[in-house]
């Protein structure tokens, strides 16, 4: 039902109905697509907001994107609906929306496209699409054959809905001179004032055709008429009505009819999406409309994804680890990088984290992102709460709720940038920020550290305010007295990350100043905030702490643990407390949940988070980004099997039964797995199908730094393997710093590491002054277990 191709860079799903959530998505850097399996389809694009050419048949509501989002019959979607004019039987490619039961049918998922082959009375229907490189729209191609021995009379119907464009206007018809169906609305608004922001906005939606359909309809009503979606009348006649729309929900859906030798096939190519006017339209279709610009499309934007493909490739006796680790969790991690998830305003901590995973792609990115960064400083020191990218954009939505964390980001980021490039000469730049303060990075660096030391309460401990890493953990610290345990720990992991780049800078002053702040926090965090096996998630405005052994609910939280690992408040005793309780009341067979039990009803002195459904979003889930918190604080402990077996389990499979039971295919990381494993076993593990997640950049770097063990450093290359004690051996190809290191990693009789680079027996796991181009030999001998 599900198999991937030899070297993993696509996978297959051979059923509509196993896994109707499962789906893949296509980027730019102008817009997303995400399709399911069944053909239902949510896309977005940047102008420089997030917009939509295809909307549900009902006024959608613009937020961000929805975890587990429920498809229903008139959901956005491209379909295919084929004829038999000979016999009238009817049915629809991928799958949705007639639902026919189906005698072959593959959902192919690839890096750079998607693609689906679908098989029903002896005919093939072949589904693919691409996006282009810079612009916005879908390139899709869509062939028929005739796979009977006698010829064959159909009617083709591709079906791409453009919904409810606008309740203040909308229309669709053919136009003949850009040769398809043109929706056109206006973006609703209210406000004289908005008036210029939306005049000129692509308020069109095009569905363009290479080939003249026979007919078509505009408009939806039309199309389906009494048969509704799954038997649409107009279907029924000869041919469809030409209608248009007026003031009346708009679609596009066109005819062909063709006549099939056996064994015949046919292949059409269609454009859809948005466009400000017909110049647009025309231009687009001039651009791209052709099978050679489709060729070169492919092409470019195949190059374009490739350009992701990061700096790791493994051979493991794990292959399926190796699939995503060589083509899908790169590929991610470049999504998050070089779009910031579609946003013109992320949130500090995702921005910054979601640059660092482009240290291992095109570090000069992430270099940027921490110049940009630092440059919407404020003038205390502290980072807002987002970062702007777009000019005129405003801090919106979760933005406006005033969180406390966002310094700490800035190290985490650095260190990862720094390890990679060994750019120290970033600190050095001045930089005017847009308050009008100019500092070197350095500066601004120390004073964001400044600030964290300085947001504390009498006892030490970091306030809280409306939340931290938890975006929903509002109403911990609404009156400016409740503390987040995390905080105060990632606070000093935060001053000790900083204390190690001021070291290394040659500022041995500075990097003490840091050291015994960490030192302090960490004292501080050890008297208030240690419950006796681990560390309390807080203590509320009305001073009481949570997250602790009386608690009935939400009684044990991983981030406090992680981080108290990271940031050293937790000794070698305590440690040896924390993972069995952790163990013990988080694992489950999905990863590892952010905290146990969940919250069954509101608790109004922690906040929105307990009223999300048990299991779900930050109440209780496999959370993953907080399981690779985890897991890196596992690496940096030498607890190599559990760190990796929390970082396998991010992955949906190998066993069929695992990928059915979370519902999605293993070519990304959802942002989290249903948790509630005791309480709702039919539901744990089921994925929230959400790609945007800040796990990837930390799961990258667990493998290529932990797992592998490739670490830089000023100097180079560290070289500390840690591999799982089930496997003999394991082969690696790392790039850094423009040399290839091919490392070779197995088990061994002696009881030391030994390390062989170029024939040289190395006296440190270090290598030194690494050369750019050249490719070093690197033989690792493990001690056997
Ligand atoms: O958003 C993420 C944030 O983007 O939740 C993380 C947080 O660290 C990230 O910065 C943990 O809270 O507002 C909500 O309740 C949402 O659940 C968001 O918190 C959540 C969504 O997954 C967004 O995609």
């Amino acid at each position: 039902m599900l198999r991937a191709t030899n070297n993993g860079d696509r996978y297959e799903l051979t059923s509509p109905t196993a896994m109707p959530k499962a789906g893949g998505f296509l980027w730019n850097q102008r817009m997303m697509i995400q399709v399911t399996c069944r053909g239902y389809a949510t896309s977005q694009f940047m102008q420089p907001e997030p917009a939509k050419y295809a909307n549900a048949p009902n006024l959608e509501m613009k937020t961000f994107m929805q975890p587990e989002q429920n498809y229903y019959a008139h959901h956005p979607g491209r379909f295919v609906y084929v004829k038999d004019e000979e016999t009238g039987e009817l049915f629809s490619a991928p799958f949705e929306p007639v639902r026919a039961k189906l005698d072959r049918f593959a959902f192919s998922v690839g890096k750079s496209d998607i693609s689906w082959t679908v098989e029903k009375l002896d005919i093939r229907v072949e589904m693919a699409f691409l996006l282009p490189t810079h612009d916005v729209a879908e390139l899709w191609s869509i062939k028929v054959t005739n796979l009977s021995n006698r010829e064959r009379k159909l009617s083709i119907y591709p079906y791409f809905p453009f919904g409810y464009m606008s309740w203040m206007s909308q229309e669709a018809e053919w136009d003949e001179k850009v040769g398809g169906i043109v929706g056109s609305g206006k973006t609703p608004y209210q406000k004289a004032e908005d008036y210029p922001k939306t005049k000129f906005l692509k308020d069109k939606s095009y569905f363009l055709c290479e080939e003249k359909p026979v007919s078509w309809e505009a408009k939806q009503k039309a199309f389906e008429g009494e048969g509704g979606l799954h038997a649409p009348s107009s279907l029924k006649e000869a041919q469809l009505s030409n209608s248009d729309a007026r003031y009346e929900t708009p679609t596009a859906i066109v005819q062909y009819r063709v006549t099939l030798k056996a064994n015949e096939e046919k292949a059409y190519r269609f454009l859809f999406g948005p466009a400000l006017d017909e110049a647009e339209i025309l231009d687009m279709r001039k651009k791209y409309l052709s099978k050679e610009a489709f060729a070169k499309a492919a092409k470019d934007y195949q190059e374009y994804i490739e350009r992701g493909s990061g700096c790791l490739k493994i051979e493991t006796p794990d292959r399926d680890l190796d699939n995503f680790v060589n083509n899908w969790l790169p590929r991610q991690m470049y999504y998050h990088g070089d779009v910031n998830r579609l946003t013109t305003d992320p949130q500090t901590r995702n921005y910054l984290q979601d640059n660092m995973g482009m240290s291992f792609i095109k570090p000069e990115v992430a270099r940027n992102a921490i110049l940009r960064a630092v440059s919407q400083q404020e003038k205390t020191g502290a980072m807002p709460d987002g970062i702007l990218l777009a000019e005129g954009a405003e801090l919106k939505y979760i933005n406006q709720v005033p969180h406390t964390d966002h310094c700490v980001w800035l190290p985490v980021a650095l260190e990862i940038y720094l390890s990679e490039t060994g750019d120290y000469a970033l600190l050095d730049e001045k930089i005017t920020s847009m308050h009008g303060d100019t500092y070197t990075v350095f500066e601004r660096f120390s004073r964001a550290m400044d600030w964290l030391l300085s947001a504390r309460d009498h006892r030490g401990l970091s306030f809280i305010a409306q939340g931290d890493w938890c975006d929903p953990m509002n109403m911990v610290g609404p009156k400016g007295i409740g503390v987040s345990g995390w905080l105060t720990v990632a606070t000093a992991y935060a001053l000790n990350l900083w204390a190690a780049v001021c070291d290394a800078s040659g500022k041995p002053d500075v990097a003490a100043k840091y050291r015994n702040g960490a030192k302090e926090v960490n004292e501080c965090a050890n008297k208030h905030l240690w419950d006796g096996d681990w560390y309390a998630r807080g203590i509320t405005d009305g001073g009481v702490s949570f997250g602790i052994k009386q608690d009935k609910e939400g009684r044990i939280w991983l981030n406090p643990q992680a981080w108290s690992i990271l940031g050293g408040a937790a000794s070698t005793e305590q440690i040896a407390k924390m993972l069995p309780q952790v163990d013990e009341q988080l694992s489950t067979p999905y990863g590892v949940l952010m905290f146990a039990p969940p919250y069954m009803s509101m608790r109004e002195d922690v906040g929105r988070v307990t009223q999300k459904y048990p299991g779900q979003g930050e109440n209780g889930s496999v959370y993953n980004h907080a399981g690779a918190f985890y897991v890196w604080a596992l690496y940096t402990i030498s607890q190599s099997d559990r760190a990796y077996t929390i970082l396998r389990q991010m992955i949906p499979g190998p066993s069929e039964e695992d990928c059915i039971q979370r519902g999605q295919l293993p070519v990304y990381i959802p942002n989290y797995y249903r948790g509630g494993w005791k309480l709702y076993p039919r539901t744990a593990g089921r994925s929230s199908q959400l790609f945007n997640t800040g796990t990837v950049s930390w799961a990258y770097r667990c493998l290529v730094e932990g797992l592998c063990g490739l670490r830089g450093d000023k100097e180079g290359l560290w070289v500390r393997p840690q591999m799982p004690s089930a496997w003999e051996e394991m082969k690696v190809t790392r790039s850094f710093r423009g040399a290839t290191f091919e490392v070779q990693v197995k088990r061994g009789e002696g009881k030391e590491v030994k390390i062989v680079c170029d024939g040289k027996t190395l006296e440190e796991p270090f290598i030194k002054n690494v050369e750019t181009g050249k490719t070093y030999e690197v033989e690792v001998e493990v001690p056997s277990v």
